[in-house]
Parts: C-alpha cells; structure tokens; sequence
C-alpha cells in the first residue's frame, strides 16, 4: 500500500470544507492501493473552518500567517505520504478522480503532474476576466521557462513528496502556483500536464485579481532571473516541541527530522515562515 496526502489549503471555506473532505474517494483510493491522509492548512480561518475539518477526521495544520504559498509550506512539511496531491477548499478540483490522476502520474512515469484547467468544457467555471488573466499569464509562463505547460495558474498537482526538497519555491503568495511548475521544470524533475474537470466555486472567492496577477508577473520576472542555486539541504532540527491532538503547540520539525515519530495532528507552525 503506497501512501498518498492530500493538502488543502483553506481560509474561511467553513461552506465547502465538508463537501470538500468528502470528495476525497478514501475507500476508492484504497482500492486502488493507496492509504489516504487529508491535510487541511487552516490559515487563520475566522469562521471555524479548521474546527469543523478537525470534526470531521483530517488532521489539521494552523498556519497563522496569510497567504496560499504559506499554507501550502505548511502543509507540505507535515504530510508524510509518499505522493502529495493538492487542490483548493472551494469545490473546484475534482478531488473524486485521484484514483484516475494517480494512476496517471504511474503510467506516465512522471514525478511532478500539473493540471490544466483552460478547456472549452470548463468555460461556465471561471470568470472571463479570470480566463484572461490566467491564459496570459501562462503564456508568459511558457516563453519565459520554455515549457509547454497550458494552465500556469492551476492549484491542482500531484507529486512525489520527494521533488519538494528539490525545489526552491519562495512564493507566500498565490503565486505560489506559478513557481512551483516553473521550478520543477526548471529543475530538470520529469513533468507531466493533464486535463481536468473545473468546477464553479462555492463560498467567497480569496483571490485579488488585480493585486494579485500584477504579483505573478513580477514574480514571474524575478523566478526567470533567479540563479539557479544548488539546494542547501535543511540543517537538523535542533529541538523540536510537538503539541498533543487537544492541547495546540508549536512543531519545529523539518524535512530533514523525520525521526521525531508520528506527525501530531495539529500544528502550530513557527511564524518565520
Ligand atoms: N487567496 C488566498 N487563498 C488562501 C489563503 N489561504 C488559504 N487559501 C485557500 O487557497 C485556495 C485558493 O483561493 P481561491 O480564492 O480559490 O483562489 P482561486 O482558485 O485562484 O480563485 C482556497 O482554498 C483558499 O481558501 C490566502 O491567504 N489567500
Ligand atoms: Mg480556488
């Protein structure tokens, strides 16, 4: 059985976290020979959406500082499976087809896999503006990294968990999204883009268009002149403090301290992030 974690990040999705967490197809994935642990990075939800999602059975990461790319970090430092899928709180990605997508990632041999959500047959999901924005923005994508992937945009990956120490990825922001294809890419990991169903949004959506693409462009010219700087691997924890299921705490585990036993359920991540 090969172990699979799904990370959510999640920012006051208190109306979709449910239908959300039951999307995921545990038993199905089962099936299929995978063990499912659902990890939601509640970025400071105001609504008690980390406490409903606790309720409900995933563990839950609090990561207090704002930001998608923050969550994500958060998120990626705690799970512990051996490939890592992702996908918004909102109802958008079909988290009902992993056992479709990760039988995907095996028969293309591929270590990283993006999703590309800009098909004619999504069109109703998104925003006109939205589509704009995300097809010019992937087109910068692709003449500036020389890649052909379609969706730069797109927040639904599925990968080995090791690719991540292999990447440098800085974004606190939703560019996040952007800098991680472009780096694996950039990084020579194997890489594959499939197409998938998108879905109208429930709830409120987080994302600033404005603010926000202006900050993938420049994000976008910042990655493309970055030098491309061996990995310093990360020093060994020098202690760390893991908080009880009930009683929050802080957790200063990193990748490289995986002997420090089972990840607690509840993290409180430090602030320096
Ligand atoms: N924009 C944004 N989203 C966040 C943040 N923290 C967590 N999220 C979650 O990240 C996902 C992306 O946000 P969303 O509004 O769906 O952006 P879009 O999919 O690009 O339109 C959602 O699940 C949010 O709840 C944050 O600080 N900013
Ligand atoms: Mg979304």
């Amino acid at each position: 059985m090969r172990a699979l974690s799904v990370v959510i990040p999640a920012l006051n999705e208190r109306e979709n976290i449910a239908q959300v967490l039951a999307s995921v197809p545990v038993e199905r994935l089962r099936e299929h020979g995978w063990s499912t642990e659902i990890v939601v990075v509640d970025n400071g939800s105001t609504d008690g959406t980390g406490e409903l999602a606790r309720d409900l059975g995933a563990s839950v990461v609090l990561e207090p500082n704002r930001g998608y790319g923050n969550a994500y970090k958060a998120g990626f430092r705690y799970a512990t499976g051996d490939v890592i899928a992702t996908g918004d709180a909102d109802l958008t990605y079909p988290l009902d087809r992993l056992p479709e997508l990760l039988e995907t990632l095996d028969s293309r041999g591929v270590e990283f896999m993006t999703t590309n959500r800009l098909l004619r047959s999504n069109r109703e999901a998104m925003k006109a503006s939205h589509s704009v924005g995300n097809h010019l923005l992937s087109v910068i994508s692709r003449r500036l990294f020389r890649h052909g992937f379609r969706d730069s945009q797109s927040g639904m990956w599925i990968f080995q968990r090791s690719v991540w120490a292999r990447l440098d990825v800085r974004s606190a922001g939703m560019a996040f999204s952007q800098e991680i294809k472009n780096e694996a890419h950039r990084r020579g990991i194997q890489c594959h883009e499939t197409s998938i169903e998108y879905r109208p949004r429930g709830g409120t959506v987080k994302l600033n268009a404005f603010r926000d693409g202006w900050q993938n462009l420049r994000q976008l010219i910042e990655h493309r002149t970055r030098e491309l700087a061996p990995l310093v691997p990360a020093p060994p924890a020098v202690r760390a403090e893991v908080c009880s299921p009930v009683s929050g705490g802080i957790d200063l585990r990193d990748s490289a301290s995986r002997d420090l036993g089972p990840a607690p359920r509840e993290v409180l991540t430090p602030v320096d992030e």
